[in-house]
């Protein structure tokens, strides 16, 4: 058995959400926040067969999609003096984890 935790786009979790539910996944999905942009996303765990593992990521694949985000950054000049300017930063669609269960259990 594996674990898959998918870090998604808030604006596309419900799509993801509702796409791995009609193949017969089960997802658990909680509210997160991305430590670089300090900006809510979503992280689903699912626990799923091995063989199911490609199907699943093929799901997430197909419902999120890839942004740009402009951010501001800052550069300093000299003392005292700081200048803030945009960067564009691209994220997602989705970081997948894929990591083995040891041990399942529903008690
Ligand atoms: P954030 O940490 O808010 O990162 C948002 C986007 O900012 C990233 O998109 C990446 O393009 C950029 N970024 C992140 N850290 C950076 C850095 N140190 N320098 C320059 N640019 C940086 P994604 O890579 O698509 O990541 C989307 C979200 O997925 C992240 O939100 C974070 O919540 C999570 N994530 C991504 N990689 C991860 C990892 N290795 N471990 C844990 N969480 C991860």
């Amino acid at each position: 058995m594996k674990l898959i935790t998918a870090i998604v786009n808030k604006e596309d979790s419900r799509n993801v959400t509702h796409a791995l539910i009609e193949a017969g996944f089960s997802v658990t999905r909680l509210s997160t926040t991305g430590g670089f942009l300090m900006a809510g996303n979503m992280t689903l765990l699912i626990g799923l067969p091995d063989e199911r593992v490609d199907e699943c990521i093929q799901v997430i694949g197909d419902h999120c999609k890839q942004r740009t985000e402009v951010v501001p950054s800052s550069a300093g000049f000299g003392v005292g003096m700081e200048h803030t300017y945009p960067v564009e930063v691209t994220v997602g669609g989705a970081t997948v984890f894929v990591t083995n269960v040891e041990r399942f259990e529903k008690l």
